[in-house]
């Protein structure tokens, strides 16, 4: 039996530039594929293959495979229908998972041959046994996700193009997150919003077999278990490697964190700062994150070697034209190492999608825009196009070579790494936006 699992990125697709995906994530790689992969039934003696389209192209029309697995996120699920269909006349089948699967499973499941809706570490082994013998079932769900305690294979690092990302191994120690911040679907979702600790000996375990000496961890919000996520850190120094995780504010004025984050290998932290209105913090539901604790929280980290990936969100309610100013303004002089800004986006299942469903204010409803980068909604204190502009202008001024420069240097722990991804966002941004 032949396996193609792909994750798709239409991010990258639409750009469409060989050298894009030929350079790489300049980041992690996912961890889906590598662990959807390694719950393959051994019986099945599959030929199994890996493509993310982050960093390798997928061609539905001359893939070989009995079946393939399509990784779903929303932005993905038009291009996502689009392939099934092809796939499908080729008498491929078809199976799709991933976020959006378990958001809109009922949308899904005309172009599916069979979808999996939450996390699948039960349901996509019994999948695969099903489509062994001529007896798949439309719907899988995994509604006890409590095999997140249970011993998991190792992710198959060997099946992934290690040489292409930055960091190539990625794990998750939890899953899920006790907040619920209103645009969150982690939060919205209930297939994913309990909040999930893996054992740390096996997560231990499972990073020392890998021989990786640099890793990353995926979890949505580690520090929601700060006694957890300590022993973790704690049962991390022996094995003397780098990591980097995301964490959220609550971290700031906890100093055994920073200790044993520094002690265990911490070098980067991504860091959900969302807005510099506290208004549109407290309508997000996020409102444990102060402002005003932004610039000092910052200068710890970079004190104690840790670099930031910060995110920030525009169009709350209370955002009005001058966020983008304030923005770019703010990140410079606090010299974050990397940003994402994103537009807020209504996600299925979210608060914020329900309270601008109420409010008759969606404007576009194809999924293929719901990536984060385009408005799909009228904002509340600008015009569509001031919160589209202005979002294109913060993404291309925060990443100008000037503004780089200003917040890069002096040169500060991991320097040349922070650089590249820097340049390579930059070009990336020109490329979506000009
Ligand atoms: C790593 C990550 C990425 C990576 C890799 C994506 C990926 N799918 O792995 C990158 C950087 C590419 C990425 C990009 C984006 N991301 Co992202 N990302 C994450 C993050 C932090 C972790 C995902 C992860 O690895 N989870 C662990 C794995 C094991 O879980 P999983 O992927 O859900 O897979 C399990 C099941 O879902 C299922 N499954 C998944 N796929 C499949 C496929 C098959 C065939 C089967 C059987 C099962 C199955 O089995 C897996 C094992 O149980 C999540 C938050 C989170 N914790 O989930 C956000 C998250 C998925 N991302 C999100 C968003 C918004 C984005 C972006 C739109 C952000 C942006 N504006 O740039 C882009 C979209 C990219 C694009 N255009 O395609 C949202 C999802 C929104 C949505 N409705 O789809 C999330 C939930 C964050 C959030 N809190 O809102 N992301
Ligand atoms: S803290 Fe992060 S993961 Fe948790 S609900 Fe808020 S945005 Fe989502």
């Amino acid at each position: 039996m032949k396996i193609v699992l792909v994750l798709l990125n239409e991010a990258v697709a639409r750009i469409n530039k060989t050298w894009v995906t030929g350079l790489g994530r300049m980041a992690y790689a996912p961890t889906t594929l590598t662990q959807l992969a390694a719950l393959v039934p051994p019986e099945l003696n599959a030929n199994i293959e890996i493509i993310d389209e982050g960093v390798s192209p997928f061609d539905p029309l001359t893939i070989e495979a009995d079946l393939v697995g399509l990784s779903v996120l929303t932005p993905n699920a038009p291009r996502a229908y689009h392939m099934a269909a092809i796939l499908k006349s080729r008498g491929i089948t078809v199976v799709m998972g991933g976020v959006h699967a378990s958001l809109v499973p009922e949308e899904m499941i005309p172009h599916a041959d069979a979808v999996v809706v939450g996390y699948a570490e039960k349901s996509w082994p019994q999948l695969l046994r099903d489509f062994d013998s001529h007896q798949l079932k439309k719907v899988y769900t995994d509604l006890e996700p409590s095999y997140f305690q249970e011993k998991l294979p190792i992710p198959r690092f060997d099946l992934q193009k290690n040489r292409k990302y930055f960091l190539p191994y990625t794990f998750e120690a939890t899953r899920g997150c006790h907040n619920r911040c209103s645009f969150c679907v982690i939060a919205s979702c209930p297939h994913f919003n309990s909040f999930l600790v893996r054992d740390i000996d096996q997560v231990v375990s499972q990073i020392r077999q890998s021989g990786a000496k640099n890793i990353t961890f995926l979890d949505s919000s580690p520090t929601e278990n700060m006694e957890y996520i300590k022993r973790l850190y704690t049962s991390l120094i022996p094995l003397k490697i780098r990591w980097n995780s995301s964490v959220t504010l609550k971290i700031a004025e906890d100093d055994e964190w920073f200790r044993l984050a520094v002690k265990s290998g911490c070098k980067g932290v991504l860091l959900g700062f969302e807005s510099l209105n506290q208004d549109s913090l407290t309508a997000g539901n996020k409102n444990f994150n102060q402002v005003k604790r932004y610039h000092e929280l910052i200068r710890k980290l970079h004190k104690h070697g840790i670099s930031v990936l910060g995110c920030f969100v525009f169009g709350f309610d209370s955002d009005t034209p001058d966020i983008f100013r304030r923005t770019v303004d703010f990140v410079i002089k606090a010299k974050i190492d990397i940003l994402n800004f994103t537009i807020l986006t209504p996600y299925p299942q979210t608060g914020v999608l329900k309270q601008l469903q109420a409010e008759n204010r969606i404007i576009e409803t194809g999924w293929e825009h719901y990536n984060g980068t385009r408005v799909v909604f009228q904002p509340a204190n600008m015009s569509v196009k001031q919160l589209q502009e202005g979002y294109e202008w913060a993404c291309l001024k925060a990443y100008s070579a000037g503004a780089v420069v200003k917040r890069l240097m002096p040169p500060r722990s991991n320097f040349a790494i922070n650089m590249a991804s820097n340049i390579y966002f930059s070009v990336f941004n020109h490329l979506r936006f000009k």
